[in-house]
């Protein structure tokens, strides 16, 4: 599913940030970029609305070193968390190499949570994708606010599969990059199975 640039010699990753509305996507990402190096990241595009801090997406290519000679390149988006902007979402996951499953640990929240990883498995599917064949790790973000449910629990609400998964505080940064090196390791390691590669579906974006 990655896509390879021959002539400039880069490989280049998607990786998607999926969750409920609110959850933490667009913070992930703005924390990221901060602390990012400025030769090592494009410009980040956010749009918002009066409602959500994200309409279609955040994009952020990362350099992340090289592979045989070829730089990797990890693009990042977040996608809409309202029910509405399902079109969006689904425009987003085309070509998706990673997912990082953002859940909101407020128990008011459990619901909203189980829902996005529905539709994350609904979406992916139509595409012929499936979450149990797709590097992701899983997220529960917001561990610093006042009722929310143990990680126990959201591991097994949220992580039947047992892939790699942290807590996380967004907003100071907490776990966000345990997170994203989490799931740049697994796509790269699919990448150097060769199944990504060098497979047929080399998505063009
Ligand atoms: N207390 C707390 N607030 C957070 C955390 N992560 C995000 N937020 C806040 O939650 C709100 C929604 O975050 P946002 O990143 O826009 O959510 P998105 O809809 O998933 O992109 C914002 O006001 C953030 O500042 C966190 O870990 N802890
Ligand atoms: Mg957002």
């Amino acid at each position: 599913m990655s896509f390879i640039n021959y002539l400039s010699r880069e490989i280049n990753c998607k990786i998607v940030y999926y969750g409920p509305g609110l959850c933490g996507k667009t913070t992930n990402l703005q924390y990221i970029y901060n602390k990012t190096n400025p030769d090592a990241k494009g410009k980040m595009i956010s749009l918002a609305t009066e409602t959500e801090r994200t309409l279609f997406f955040d994009f952020l290519p990362l350099a992340l070193g090289e592979i045989r000679g070829f730089k990797t390149r990890f693009h990042l988006y977040t996608v809409p968390g309202q029910v509405f902007y399902d079109a969006s979402r689904k425009l987003i996951l085309k070509g998706v190499d990673g997912v990082v499953f953002v859940a909101d640990s407020q128990i008011a929240r459990m619901e909203a949570n189980i829902e996005s990883m529905e539709n994350l498995r609904t979406n992916l599917a139509e595409q012929g994708y499936s979450l149990d064949r797709l590097p992701y790790v899983v997220q529960y973000n917001k561990r610093d606010m006042p009722s929310i449910a143990p990680e126990e629990e959201l591991k097994n609400l949220l992580n039947p599969n047992g892939v790699p998964d942290f807590g996380a505080v967004a907003t100071t940064g907490e776990g966000v990059f345990d997170t994203l090196k989490a799931i740049a390791k697994l796509v790269l390691t699919e990448l150097k199975r060769g199944s990504g590669a060098t497979g047929g579906n080399q998505a063009s974006r």
